[in-house]
């Protein structure tokens, strides 16, 4: 779905975020730090929160930006395992929160465990310049509460139904990064991924919305340098 404009500018951005990251390192060597970057994922279950960590990891390790991650589920620390185990971060930089029965409460009304696991990461790692922080699944009304993250992306799937963006609730519009993904199953469930595009872009009043695979890794690196711009060079 890619076209020919957006492929260029994908890659000017990269070039940018390419000079950008050399000097995150020069900076971290003489100033003091403000402190890690917090970046929340939200979205419904199944969307593919945690598969697009998996495959933010390597695009950010070969950033050279230190990452650390904390994951939520109701009633059980499986996401968090899954990421220790897949070999792709120190398993000490992966904290887990049981969100219990209400995964937007500790997002939003009381964030307090959240910013509890982020802070003890930041204590033990003091040179992280991301921390991201992926939500337990939720509905479409979840959204992050900016005590915790400074900046959050909301990750919705072409499989959920490409009339999502119609539906307009606030993870879709007010989020600073809108995630379609799953761009791969469309064929297979009757979407049409450019009408979709276009009609999140226009609920989100041409916000920006990237369209992912992360089953291949098609679409993530315009992620990676997209967070990198808008959180570590505000
Ligand atoms: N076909 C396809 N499957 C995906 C993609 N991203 C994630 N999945 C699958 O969707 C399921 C849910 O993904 P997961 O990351 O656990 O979702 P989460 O609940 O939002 O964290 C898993 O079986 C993933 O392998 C994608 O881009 N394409
Ligand atoms: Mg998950």
């Amino acid at each position: 779905m890619r076209t020919g404009p957006s492929v260029a500018l994908g890659a000017a951005l990269h070039a940018a975020v390419t000079q950008l990251t050399g000097r995150i390192h020069e900076k971290g060597a003489a100033e003091s730090r403000p402190g890690a970057a917090r970046i929340g994922i939200g979205g419904p279950v199944g969307s593919g929160k945690t598969a697009l960590i998996e495959r933010l990891i390597p695009e950010f390790v070969q950033r050279g930006v230190s990452l650390s991650i904390v994951t939520n589920d109701l009633v059980t620390t499986e996401d968090a395992e899954r990421i220790r185990r897949s070999g792709l971060i120190d398993p000490k930089r992966v904290a887990a929160v049981e969100a219990g029965a209400c995964p937007h409460t500790v997002i939003r009304e009381d964030p307090t465990l959240n910013i509890a696991a982020a802070d003890e990461l930041e204590a033990q790692f003091p040179q992280t310049d991301l921390i991201l922080i992926e939500s337990g699944g939720d509905n479409l009304a979840s959204t992050f509460s900016l005590d915790l993250v400074d900046w959050w992306m909301f990750v919705i799937d072409v499989a959920g139904g490409g009339d999502i963006p119609r539906k307009k609730g606030p993870g879709v519009i007010k989020s600073d990064l809108l995630v379609i993904n799953k761009v791969d199953l469309a064929q297979y469930v009757g979407v049409d991924l450019a009408r979709m595009a276009n009609e999140a872009t226009a609920v989100r009043a041409d916000r920006p919305i990237a369209m992912t695979n992360c089953r291949s890794g098609e679409g993530v690196s315009e992620v990676a340098d997209r967070i990198i711009t808008e959180t570590l060079f505000r």
